[in-house]
């Protein structure tokens, strides 16, 4: 009567069970993953931080990447799954998961807003934001829109029940502390945040339609992860500035990373669909758009 164990290619698990599975990957690859709490959200849940590398001895690249910064995004947190996975299960078997842990840090957030992730799962699952209160009634802050550069110049809302409130002053909120308070202090070859949907690779900026610095170099390099990640289905993505493309928002993480911390390669990618389903892709996407993602994404370390 009981079918297989549902594991994290298989569902949508929810921040418990997702818990639960980074501390047993965790400790069944000791030597390549650590588990670490970066901060604590409003709920007192764990942003966990998930750092995959072999210790090779050599000097590492390092990549920050986070997931899941929305709560109803829920195939990004799911690709990030299908990525730490893969790195860790095919390492010893000496392809692309070994190229890269041998050569880069991975320090990777599966799900940078558990609080608005968990009440996606349990209450209401189209949540956006996290689940701070406001001055008013209404609930949350829109974390993707609360970073501290150029914060409320643009496409954001001062509204608290608006779905893209900014918050009352830049960085007010727990995750986009933690991701301050641990970035800030290191160095990174680059930043790569996730969302969906949509099938677009965003460059900077966010907040201005302005081309960002060297968009010629960043889009050279895209591509490359693009032409690597459209061969494995066939499903195409669209390349350029996210201002650009779809539309101005202000106090993106991106445009943060770039804007005050330096980082060149800052991109942030929407995940499929293009639209029909939308938030809600079915569970056969997770095996399928954790493959095509995790090619790119290998293919773009390799030329970074
Ligand atoms: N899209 C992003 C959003 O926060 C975006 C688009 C990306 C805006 C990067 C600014 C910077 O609105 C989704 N799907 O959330
Ligand atoms: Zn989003």
């Amino acid at each position: 009567r009981s079918s297989q164990p549902r594991g994290i290619l298989d569902t949508f698990l929810n921040y418990d069970e997702y818990t639960a599975w980074l501390n047993d990957i965790v400790a069944t690859y000791p030597d390549l993953a650590t588990l670490v709490s970066i901060g604590k959200t409003y709920g007192n849940r764990d942003i966990w931080l998930v750092k995959l590398t072999a210790n090779s001895g050599a000097v590492k690249k390092t990549a920050f990447m986070d997931f899941g910064i929305h709560a109803r995004e829920w195939i990004s947190p799911a690709t990030g799954g299908y990525m730490i996975n893969e790195y860790l299960t095919q390492y010893a078997a000496g392809g692309s998961a070994k190229d890269i842990l041998d050569k880069w840090e991975l320090h990777i957030v599966p799900i940078l807003n558990p609080d608005g992730y968990a009440y996606s799962h349990s209450t209401s699952r189209m949540w956006r934001k996290n689940r701070k209160p406001t001055s008013t009634s209404c609930i949350g802050v829109d974390l993707n829109r609360n970073f501290g550069y150029k914060w409320n110049t643009g496409g954001s809302s001062s509204d608290p029940c608006s779905e893209t409130f900014h918050g009352g002053a830049p960085m007010t909120e727990n995750e986009a502390k933690a991701v301050q308070g641990y970035m800030t202090p290191r160095n990174w070859d680059t930043y790569l945040t996730f969302h969906s949907y949509g099938q677009w690779w965003f460059t900077n900026w966010g907040y201005t339609t302005s081309d960002p610095p060297q968009y010629k170099l960043l889009k050279d390099k895209a591509t490359i992860g693009i032409n690597a990640l459209q061969s494995v289905n066939g499903r195409r993505y669209t390349l350029g500035s996210s201002a650009q493309l779809l539309y101005v928002a202000s106090g993106g993480s991106e445009d943060w990373t770039a804007g005050i911390l330096g980082i060149l390669y800052s991109y942030c990618l929407e995940l499929p669909p293009t639209g029909g389903s939308g938030f809600i892709a079915p569970v056969s996407e997770i095996k399928k758009t954790g493959a095509e993602t995790h090619a790119g994404i290998v293919a773009l370390l390799k030329v970074l």
